[in-house]
């Protein structure tokens, strides 16, 4: 039996697997011990993906009815009628009225390295995807602090602080359970977890700072306060390197310590503790996530995450905070290129890493602005479940004049497209992900197909969709002449590509599909989807020779980058593809002076306005509701099929045993969860990890599967019917899903 090296796709982990085929079954899943990052190990969840493989697909290309339900129609109708639909929308509106959503999920970014082209060759300028409802705040105040962003290196730091994170269920670095469980046993090392839930990894943590919900900007304020006002700053460091201390010293002198804490219902002591902690450590790693970038304050949050290790002396070292070499460009930050503030074109909302905010999407269709969106390319996302204020988001998708979703299942964006274009599954065709957030090595995996779609289907994979949508809205220039250079060998190729797309922005636009329709068809093994990777081997070897060479790839300039994709085409567990040396992290500081910034004016103004207190809770909502924990039961909307959750198979609401007893709640019996949005009923669990007043609904639930009759069954409560698009930071527009007040009651 042979085992069939891939990657589990269900969260930017992408740890290695190793896969046992039982005919079309996903039947044995270990974690390969070949792959760099994970070095064998998985999750319970990878061990299940077979229902992701075997789920529920769509099969083939389906077109809109007049009444309403799909049809069925060849590739040639469905690309001929979406082109010129396409185009239709652009000339009587413009390209930039075509908007861009998804492109990538948690396994798979490829697909979305061509779409760029034809969104291009459209005039299209919005695009949006899920990093603008979680990352975008924290990705913004990064490029103006040190031009690029930073992750920490959980794997060798003394101090690993996990600010709403539970890493223990939802991973995020290398070997997620592992290294908690060295981190928590090291005497010499210590885990700080700041969480108003006892979570998994609380439960293990050294430190435990439990805030309540919504108060991270006064319990973060008081840690940096305490880091000043003791004076345990790195002041060489932050000599050698920062500009603005002086500012922040004056905006965090002022900050009452005692009576943050308070606010924040944690305890002064531990609070300097835990900050007294951090300052002694030789190395400190700080990983944030949703728990305080969907809160009150998300990118104030932030911003003072980013001081706790900045003002630390915590950065460009192992174990502290760096920024990574990305493959891709997944995040565009000054450290590539200069960022200049864009806006969204109807609300004017702030652009940052070329992402409108996710929030705003529903708004810039539902107007008669002129600059309304009026198409919409959904590819590897499900807007209509995932985004904010799903009653609204749906009345959006209705009201498009075109509304197009490449996927792979039935999901609730799709079903109201005009047209459904199906893709393989990610073990059928060449995947990657450009999550390559890690230093000081720096892993890609490039990932063959396991196996041939399902007989009978009529799948396209996504680059090959867009090519031939290129093609049929006839953006496509003549191919003759960089076919002629590459039949004389890459180096010919490299060269007459180089000069085609500098000399002809109609080549630029469509670059992808360009190296597609040359380049792809001569690569190894039908890895034609993988051209687009040739052209970033060849940007990251020559931005970063050194850091190349170090994973053991030679050459010199563009010989170099040819290794480096002959190299990951050949490395089917993924390999390394960068490793750092001592201070090349400090090079990448990307703001035009080379120095770090820490002073934002706009922030300190914000971190001053706590001193006003915490706004008062709504009698009639007195509860927060955090809506979309990460549990071993979710994986995003990956698994459709609620056959696979074992454990927590409604996905229930977590209460505490005050409130159960408060509300009447009774453990398996069904509670109504009421927001001033909406309701939704869910399954009680009586939790003691939450405090009272604060509820939980897990992510991922309320999805539409067909039953053994083939009737759809809607499991769970879909959180996003309880949630509001204008409850967002006014800084990045971020959804606030972890602080939602609301109420709840039995249901009998
Ligand atoms: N099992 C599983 N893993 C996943 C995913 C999944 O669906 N399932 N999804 C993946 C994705 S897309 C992402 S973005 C990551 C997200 O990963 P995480 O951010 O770790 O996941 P969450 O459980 O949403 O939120 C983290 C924590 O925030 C806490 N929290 C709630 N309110 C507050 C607050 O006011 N302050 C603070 N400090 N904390 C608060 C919650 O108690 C929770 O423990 O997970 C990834 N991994
Ligand atoms: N209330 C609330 N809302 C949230 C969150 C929350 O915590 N609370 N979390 C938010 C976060 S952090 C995230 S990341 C988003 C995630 O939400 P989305 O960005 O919408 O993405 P996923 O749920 O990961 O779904 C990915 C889609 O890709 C499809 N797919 C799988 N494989 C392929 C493939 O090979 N090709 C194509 N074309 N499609 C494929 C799947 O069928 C699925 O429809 O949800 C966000 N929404
Ligand atoms: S869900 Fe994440 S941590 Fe678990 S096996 Fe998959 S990629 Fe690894
Ligand atoms: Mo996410």
């Amino acid at each position: 039996m042979t085992w069939h090296p891939s990657a589990c796709v269900l969260c930017a982990s992408n740890c290695g697997i190793e896969i046992q085929l039982d005919g079309r079954r996903l039947a044995r899943i270990r974690g390969d011990k070949e792959h760099p990052g994970s070095q064998g190990y998985t999750c319970e969840k990878a061990l299940r993906l077979d229902h992701y493989q075997n789920g529920a697909r769509l099969t083939h290309p389906l077109r809109r009815t007049p009444g309403g339900g799909f049809e069925r129609v060849g590739w040639d109708v469905a690309i001929a009628e979406v082109a010129r639909r396409l185009l239709e929308v652009r000339d009587a509106h413009g390209g930039e009225t075509i908007f861009y959503y998804g492109g990538g999920g948690q396994g798979n970014h490829l697909g979305g390295s061509y779409a760029g082209a034809t969104m291009r060759a459209l005039g299209a300028r919005y695009r949006s995807n899920a990093l603008a409802q979680e990352k975008t705040g924290l990705f913004w105040v990064s490029d103006r602090m040190f031009g690029n962003v930073a992750f920490g290196d959980m794997e060798h730091c003394e101090v690993a602080l996990f600010v709403g994170k539970n890493p223990w269920q939802s991973h995020g670095f290398p070997r997620a359970r592992p290294t908690l469980r060295e981190i928590a046993r090291d005497p010499g090392r210590c885990l700080i977890v700041i969480d108003p839930r006892r979570t998994e990894t609380a439960e293990i943590a050294d430190i435990h700072l439990r805030p309540r919900p919504g108060t991270d900007a006064w319990l973060l304020a008081a840690l940096n306060a305490v880091l000043v006002q003791e004076d345990l700053l790195d002041h060489a460091f932050l000599a050698a390197h920062a500009e603005g201390l002086d500012e922040v010293r004056a905006a965090l002198g002022e900050v009452p310590v005692a009576a943050y804490c308070e606010v924040a219902a944690v305890p002064e002591a531990e609070v300097r503790r835990a900050a007294r902690r951090i300052a002694a450590a030789e190395s400190v790693a700080v990983h944030e996530d949703l728990g305080v970038q969907m809160t009150l304050h998300s990118t104030l949050n932030s911003y003072l995450d980013n001081l706790l290790w900045l003002l630390t002396g915590n950065f460009g070292r192992l174990g502290t905070n760096n920024p990574p070499i990305l493959f891709a460009p997944l995040i565009q930050t000054s450290y590539d290129r200069p960022q200049r503030e864009r806006r969204s074109p109807v609300s004017g909302e702030r652009i940052i890493s070329g992402l409108v905010p996710s929030n705003v999407v529903a708004e810039e269709i539902l107007t008669d602005h002129p600059a309304r969106y009026r198409a919409m390319l959904v590819e590897s996302s499900n807007p209509a479940h995932s985004l904010a204020d799903s009653p609204r988001m749906r009345q959006a998708l209705e009201a498009l004049d075109l509304l197009v979703v490449i996927d792979v299942a039935m999901t609730e964006t799709a079903r109201m497209a005009d047209y459904v274009l199906p893709a393989p599954s990610q073990f059928e065709k060449w995947e990657a992900t450009y999550f390559t957030f890690e230093t000081p090595a720096n892993h890609f995996h490039l990932r063959r197909p396991v196996l041939d779609p399902p007989p009978g289907s009529d799948l396209l994979p996504e680059p090959e969709i867009h090519a031939r949508l290129c093609e049929a809205m006839g953006v496509l220039p003549d191919l003759t002449g960089l076919r002629a250079a590459l039949a004389e060998g890459r180096a010919a190729f490299a060269e007459a590509f180089l000069k085609a797309v500098a000399a002809d922005p109609a080549m630029a636009a469509v670059a992808p599909v360009v190296l597609y329709r040359t380049l792809g068809p001569t690569l190894p093994g039908g890895s034609a989807a993988a051209a687009s990777l040739w052209a970033q081997a060849h940007q990251v070897a020559a931005r970063h020779p050194d850091a190349v060479r170090r994973a053991g790839i030679a050459g010199e300039g563009p010989e170099l980058g040819e290794r480096l994709f002959d190299a990951v085409l050949a490395a089917p567990h993924g390999l390394a593809f960068a490793v750092d040396a001592p201070g090349d992290a400090l090079r990448r500081i990307g703001t035009p002076d080379r120095r770090i910034h820490l002073a934002l004016p706009d922030l300190l103004g914000s971190l001053r306005d706590l001193a006003r207190g915490p706004d008062a809770a709504d009698p009639d909502f007195p509860l927060v509701l955090s809506a979309g924990e990460r549990r071993t039961s979710t994986a995003n909307t990956l698994y459709r099929d609620p056959a696979w959750r074992r454990r927590d198979t409604e996905g229930a609401l977590r209460v505490s045993p005050e409130d159960a007893a408060a509300f009447g709640l009774t453990p398996g019996r069904r509670a109504r969860i009421t927001t001033r949005r909406g309701s939704v009923e869910a399954t009680v669990e009586v939790s003691a990890t939450l405090s009272p007043g604060h509820i939980s609904l897990p992510n991922g639930l309320g999805l539409g599967y067909p039953d053994d009759r083939g009737e759809e069954l809607v499991t769970g409560a879909p959180p996003n019917e309880l949630t509001s698009s204008a409850h967002r930071d006014p800084y990045a527009g971020t959804p606030l899903h972890k602080h939602i007040p609301a109420r709840v009651e039995a249901v009998s």
